[in-house]
């Protein structure tokens, strides 16, 4: 039986098949809700404490992305009257949403974890931006998450450029839902009440002053975050929120607010980009070539529909342009994989050999 509480923060048959024989009561189940610099800020729906990593665990990692990230649930003992946990496992994911980690260095980073559905915030005013996007798109797909675009702000958008922005978005978005709202007049807020089901986990996602934050106020019903005022000479905020954290709603839904990120690279975006650039795939399918480049190739039907004019320039130079960042990234990421796999196989030894080594010395 899983507990009401662990039930309102989205624990289903999912994670219970996968902790299997290991549910021992010894143990308890939590889940991430904010990641500190040395250690974790965790809920189990009836306490929060902080957590830190057991030394077992943090031997057995292999690799950066095997470390709990905000959603993730884990498998903790609580000590000192449950406020504080060490950490001793982190349970399967059943999504994962991850970045292009800032910087030039070729890594990648966990947003999150364990999310259902991706709300993809974009105001309906001159910020709007469809390659953004189109990167949200391709990294909540590839994720296997799915995805609603929000275009907040309609209040500050006329008729005429409404109506740009939703076909503009409309264009990008296939089969997946966009709701215009306005948190200002409360017009479309509804809509997106109706979205929020108990035990759902829902990521909030787009540039800094979308209007994350303050959406997670209004569904929240109190103004417990902060957010920022948009600066008025380019229009851009300031990057109010500047952690991930998980919220539960009254009625269990939980929420994960993020900082409006800079870099939204995509790595394995294959999947992802062929949900998003469905047509254009489809086109290439007809290629001569198998492995056709879409760049000049003889008999690539890809060029044709661009020099017709069936196939935007822009989107053609999109998709081209996510194509080459994550054809980058997976090989660097295969790489990475593979000396950190070295690494995690050396720390064993060593420490196989220092308990040896022990009875030796005493
Ligand atoms: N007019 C109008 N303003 C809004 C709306 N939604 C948010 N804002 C304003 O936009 C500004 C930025 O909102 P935030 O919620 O802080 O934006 P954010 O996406 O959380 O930004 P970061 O935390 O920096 O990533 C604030 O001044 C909000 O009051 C809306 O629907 N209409
Ligand atoms: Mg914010
Ligand atoms: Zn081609």
């Amino acid at each position: 039986m899983i507990s009401p509480e662990l039930t309102n923060l989205g624990f289903d048959n999912w994670f219970q098949h996968k902790l299997g024989a290991s549910n021992d009561s010894d143990f308890e189940i939590a889940r991430i809700s904010s990641v500190n610099r040395d250690n974790y800020q965790i809920t189990n729906g009836r306490t929060e404490a902080v957590a830190e990593l057991s030394g077992q665990f943090r031997f057995s990692l292999n690799s950066e992305i095997d470390l709990p990230t905000v959603g993730d649930w884990v498998l903790l003992s609580l000590l000192n009257e449950g406020t504080l946990g060490v950490i001793l496992s982190v349970l399967p994911r059943k999504t994962v949403l991850k970045r292009k980690a800032a910087g030039s260095r070729v890594e990648y980073q966990l947003i999150a974890a364990n999310i259902d559905t991706a709300f993809i915030i974009q105001p309906c005013d001159s910020d709007f931006n469809p390659s953004k996007m189109e990167r949200y798109l391709v990294a909540v797909r590839e994720g296997g998450i799915e995805p609603v675009i929000l275009l907040s702000k309609s209040d500050l958008a006329g008729p005429e450029t409404l109506k740009a922005v939703l076909d503009a978005a409309g264009e990008l978005a296939g089969a997946c839902s966009i709701i215009t709202y306005s948190a200002e007049s409360g017009f479309g807020l509804n809509e997106i009440y109706r979205l929020l089901k108990r035990g759902k986990t829902f990521c909030l996602l787009g540039s800094s002053g979308a209007g994350k934050t303050t959406l997670i106020n209004q569904l929240a019903g109190e103004d417990a975050f902060s957010t920022g005022t948009v600066r008025e000479k380019d229009g851009k905020g300031r990057h109010t929120t500047t952690r991930r954290y998980l919220s539960v709603l009254e009625g269990g839904t939980v929420l994960i607010d993020t900082p409006g990120l800079r870099e939204f690279g995509n790595i394995e975006a294959s999947s992802g980009l062929a949900s998003v650039f469905a047509e254009i795939e489809q086109i290439g399918e007809g290629c001569r070539f198998r492995n056709c480049s879409h760049t000049g190739e003889d008999g690539c039907l890809v060029m044709q529909a661009l020099n017709a004019g069936r196939l935007k320039q822009e989107r053609y130079e999109n998709y081209l342009k996510l194509k080459r960042e994550s054809a980058r990234y997976q090989m660097s990421y295969a790489e990475k994989r593979k000396k950190d796999k070295l690494q995690g196989r050396m720390y064993k030894a060593i420490m196989k050999q220092k308990t040896w080594e022990k009875p030796r010395d005493s």
